[in-house]
């Protein structure tokens, strides 16, 4: 299903875009269930958007815990098509990807900034490095609706992937802290650096490896597949509507075994 070239991508930024991979039906399907709670809410009338103050923590967390009567949707699970769950499953290699039939999570953020900046903080990764040096999983990302620059889409350290595979078990945290070690990511993840949006125009390096802070845009029904040892951040979003995204992580058998436990159905 992949080419030569979505392989070499893949396993050398750890990121990897497929522009309109699910159909419309699905992602109107999907934004139709998002909407119901939003409109009983009053975040939406006729079909507009009513949004909090870009400052109104509160009402936009009242949105966001309205939005839990989404989870397990049908509707979202449908956006995981057999060719998303192929693609996985191609990334993946050889290994047997379990969890695919949970439900997808949603991703809702209300414009909430004037001013968008790459942040300094909260750069994170969802699993340990494993002592096979691959990657505990393939994490996808669906746009639910167009998402521009400084929409909200998550930020990802390309090329992270490939640190630190040392065929040990790292914790994410340690992870992190071996990153700091490199002047590039001591940079990324200090408050002090200034002028911080160059981390996307500028690539870094640890040793030979190329790096480069990438942010999720793309186009309704776009897919993103995202190996899980990629270093990822939320931002803010600066738009004027929502950042209405999927995302869905497809577990190795290494990481089920690491977590000590069978994610069931
Ligand atoms: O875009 C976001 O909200 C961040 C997603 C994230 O950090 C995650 O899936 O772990």
């Amino acid at each position: 299903m992949l080419c030569q070239t979505d392989h070499q991508t893949f396993a050398s930024r750890g990121l990897i875009h497929f522009p309109g991979l699910i159909p419309e039906a699905i992602t109107e399907a999907a934004v139709k269930a998002i909407y119901k709670p939003l409109t009983r809410l009053g975040f939406r009338r006729d079909n507009t958007w009513q949004l909090p103050a870009i400052n109104d923590d509160k009402l936009q967390r009242a949105g966001i815990v309205g939005l839990k009567d989404t989870k397990g949707s049908a509707a979202f699970r449908d956006a995981l098509t057999p060719e998303v769950i192929s693609i996985a499953k191609e990334l993946a290699g050889e290994a047997v990807l379990d969890d695919i039939h949970r439900s997808p999570q949603l991703l809702f953020t209300f414009p909430n900034a004037d001013i968008w900046e790459i942040p300094y903080s909260i750069w994170h990764l969802d699993a340990p490095r494993l002592p096979d040096g691959k990657a505990p999983g393939i994490q996808l990302f669906v746009v639910l609706n167009n998402l521009p620059p400084g929409g909200g889409g998550t930020l990802v350290v390309a090329g992270s992937h490939r640190l630190l595979n040392t065929g040990a078990r790292i914790s994410s945290k340690e992870v992190r802290r071996r990153l700091k070690r490199e002047p590039y990511f001591a940079s990324l993840l200090s408050r002090d650096s200034a002028e911080r949006n160059q981390f996307l125009q500028q690539a870094g390096h640890v040793g030979e490896i190329e790096l480069q802070v990438i942010e999720l845009t793309g186009n309704t029904g776009d897919v993103f597949f995202m190996d899980m040892r990629l270093l990822h951040a939320p931002t803010r979003n600066c738009r004027d509507v929502p950042r209405i995204m999927l995302t869905h992580r497809f577990i190795s058998p290494a990481l089920v075994a690491d977590y000590g436990k069978v994610i069931a159905d």
